[in-house]
């Protein structure tokens, strides 16, 4: 076997230098800004074994690498990374599990909490000197007390939000594409009779073919004018304009967002939309839990070439083998 240290590996992205670090430690790195096949230097396609990516990795791209036997996906979502068309390949896809997953319902509890209470608002009230010229905020119409919590996604985040929300003395329930085993939590056969049964919905799910717009004008009435909906998942699963129209009309009373549709770029509708409290996507954003992701990037490739497997592969590419 060839020494790992021989193996290219193209860093796509801007991925955190500590990933970057490791893996130039371990093997010959280059680096392109975006996976865009005319930018990989001339006749070296043929040389890169993996990719270490932060940001999309499409089948055009995969197909212009021959050799490619793994893609190390920085973030647990890999919505933007073909691990469909990457399994069928044989080639593997990894992503960053359980190392944020307790950061990420920090930070959902957190726009929860925003979004109920007008935190955000009340803080810029007190600095732009209005506590002292008219006196105390106003009450907030919102409040946690007596609500009803349902969660759209109960993967490792959508537990570890329940068992705050637990904490919290509200009742759980979820929508799942299919029952969690060994939850307590009730199930919703839909995500529509979810909304129906809550009036505070919390989105972790990940963007999918199957959960495009799942949040659309149905489920946002059904949350009802008392309805909060908070999006820690991605913003590929919500329709914004309905959700933005929702708002302004007070068919739900408010949101917090942390995702949308297409980042960095937030819809002017939800910017407009005062009872909004919007955060540009902070989920995991610690230097903490970031160079935790970073380390299990780089130990995905470390691992792959060492020891002929990954540590986190994606359902996709479960099935793919190193042939070593
Ligand atoms: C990403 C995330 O890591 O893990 C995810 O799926 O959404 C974030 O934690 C972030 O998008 C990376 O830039």
């Amino acid at each position: 076997m060839a020494d790992i240290q021989d193996v290219h590996v193209l860093v796509v992205g801007n991925l955190h230098e500590h990933a970057v670090k490791r893996l130039e430690e371990n093997f010959q790195v280059t680096r392109l800004s975006k996976a865009d096949a005319s930018a990989l230097p001339p006749d070296d396609a043929q040389n890169f074994r993996a990719i270490a990516a932060s940001g999309a990795v499409d089948a055009a791209f995969i197909d212009a690498l021959p050799n490619l036997e793994i893609i190390a996906n920085f973030g647990v979502g890999y919505d933007a990374v073909d691990a469909g068309h990457a399994g069928k390949k044989g080639v593997m896809v990894t992503n960053t599990p359980d190392v944020l997953t307790e950061e990420v319902a920090d930070t959902a509890i957190g726009l929860l909490i925003n979004a109920t209470r007008e935190l955000p608002k009340a803080e810029n009230y007190l600095r732009a000197g209005k506590w002292k010229s008219d006196g105390a905020y106003p009450l907030t119409r919102g409040s946690l007390r007596g609500r009803k919590v349902g969660i759209f996604g109960m993967g490792r985040i959508g537990l570890a939000i329940a068992r705050r929300i637990e904490a919290f003395g509200l009742p759980v329930s979820y929508f799942n594409r299919s029952r969690v085993d060994g939850v307590s939590y009730e199930y919703h056969g839909s995500l529509l009779e979810l909304a129906g049964a809550v009036d505070t919905l919390i989105s972790v799910a990940p963007g999918t073919p199957q959960t495009a717009k799942a949040v659309n004008a149905d489920v946002l009435k059904a949350l009802g004018p008392d309805g909060i909906f908070v999006n820690i998942g991605r913003g590929s699963t919500v329709d914004e304009e309905a959700l933005a129209q929702a708002l302004k009309s007070g068919t739900i009373m408010a949101a917090g967002l942390d995702v949308f549709a297409d980042e960095p770029n937030v819809p002017q509708a939800l910017l407009e939309c005062e009872n909004a409290s919007l955060l540009p996507h902070v989920g995991s954003a610690s230097q903490h839990t970031r160079r935790a992701m970073a380390d299990l990037v780089a130990q995905n490739v470390i691992s792959w070439f060492g020891e002929g497997k990954a540590v986190t592969p994606v359902s996709e590419t479960r099935h793919v083998t190193s042939g070593r």
